[in-house]
């Protein structure tokens, strides 16, 4: 239960016990790994950087290290390794979140090293629902850790495959208007409010080369009425 090895292309995460509360002192290790069948195509584009450690993992055979010649020795059939395209990363949507703020944490890197500094993307807390997170690389990984007191409900989160060079679809805030509908390396997105909602926080937010939106998408707020007395 705490410690799961996913595949693509999606599924759903949840804190143990969900949705009931989780427990003290828990450890729990989740990796995902995009693997999608579907996407392997013949005469697709040419490699990707997440390319390499992938094959590796599906192909046991020695002429894997060379990509020019070799035969990748996929589990359903051979095929040649110059015409792979498996370039997926993964993209987590949380649902919910209610963690102990600062004692109980979410700690979510990019990669398959669990606990690997180097590859932390974000350490999560607090009961405010993060913003989608996508990886660079076909995996991703989540570290759950609790401490000896007080649990909340915990979290609930969606993984899905999408395509490398995406920050994902961040959504629509509710009672708002987006402007753009692509999610690419360089895209922006501009949003606005509908009469009677004023926007808190960033009007536009830019998909930058980390896979990450420039900030959260903003929400729409009533705007305060003033009572004449
Ligand atoms: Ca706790």
């Amino acid at each position: 239960m705490c410690d799961m090895y996913l595949r693509g292309p999606s599924g759903v995460i949840t804190s143990p016990n969900y949705p009931v509360q989780y427990d003290n002192n828990a450890y729990c290790v989740w990796v995902i790994t995009a693997l999608n069948p579907a996407k392997v195509g013949l005469g697709a584009a040419s490699p990707c950087p997440c390319f390499s450690a992938l094959a590796e993992m599906l192909c046991s055979c020695k002429q894997i290290n060379k990509p020019d010649k070799g035969i990748c020795c996929l589990p359903w059939h051979s095929i040649h390794i110059n015409m792979l395209h498996l370039c997926q990363v993964i993209k987590l949507t949380f649902e919910e979140f209610e963690l102990e703020r600062g004692y109980d944490t979410l700690t979510v890197g990019d990669g398959g090293q669990v606990g690997d500094q180097k590859t932390v993307l974000y350490v999560l807390t607090g009961t405010t629902v993060p913003d989608l997170i996508v990886s660079t690389h076909h995996q991703m990984w989540l570290l759950f850790q609790t401490d000896s007191v007080s649990n909340l409900l915990g979290f609930k989160a969606t993984y899905e495959e999408i395509d490398q060079g995406s920050c994902g679809d961040p959504g629509i805030p509710a009672y708002g208007r987006r402007e753009g509908s692509t999610f690419r390396h360089g895209d922006s997105l501009k949003f606005d409010c509908q009469p009677a909602f004023e926007l808190k926080g960033q009007k536009t937010i830019t998909c930058q080369k980390s896979s990450q939106w420039s900030a959260q998408k903003p929400v729409c707020v009533c705007k305060s009425v003033r009572r004449r007395l």
